[in-house]
């Protein structure tokens, strides 16, 4: 297995629309279990293919307690939403921020497995949010993205300001 880089906001490949996933072989089968150890070793609970700049429809998820709950879900897509939660989000493509953001309360998903057999999972409260945050990565959409304009503007600032100390 091995680690792979993660893109940081506002890098213009997070707006890149990933493509869907067209065959379930051995090389997407290795992404999904380096994805699983990166977002481990971030740590986070989430990381969508494209983060990796890998733009196909692969996400990864473990919101267990224990991180031994790994979910792979491959060209996933909302069949349902319903009701509303406003949590705070954070993100490994823009750390050190995290907001409010607005996100169905639950979801259903349909998708393929690593054997490549379709599947539906309902979700709600954490896992339906990253369930959310993560398919809005495979569109191109980052979380800061839900934010106003004002708040953006803060935010490649602050970003940037790190990027200055740290380099
Ligand atoms: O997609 C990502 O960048 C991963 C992101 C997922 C996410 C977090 C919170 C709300 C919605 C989606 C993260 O994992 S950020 C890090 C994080 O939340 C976390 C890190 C360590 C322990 C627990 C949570
Ligand atoms: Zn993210």
């Amino acid at each position: 297995m091995a680690l792979l880089p993660i893109l940081r906001f506002p890098d213009p490949r997070l707006k890149k629309v990933a493509q869907p996933v067209a065959k379930i072989d051995d090389g997407i089968r290795k992404l999904a279990a380096d994805m699983a150890e990166t977002m481990y070793e971030a740590p986070g609970i989430g990381l969508a293919a494209t983060q990796v700049d890998v733009h196909q429809r692969l996400v990864v998820i473990d919101t267990s307690e224990e991180k031994n709950d790994l979910l792979v879900f491959i060209n996933p897509t909302l069949s349902r939403c319903e009701g509303q939660q406003v949590g705070e989000e954070g993100c490994l493509s823009v750390p050190g921020i995290y907001d409010k953001v607005e996100r169905a309360e639950r979801v259903t998903i349909k998708y393929l497995d690593l054997d490549g057999k379709a599947q539906t999972m309902a979700a709600e409260g954490l896992l339906a949010v990253c369930i959310q945050h993560e398919i809005d990565h495979l569109d191109g959409i980052v979380f800061v993205d839900h934010l106003s304009q004002l708040k953006q503007g803060r935010i490649k600032s602050k970003l940037a300001k790190q990027a200055r100390v740290t380099a």
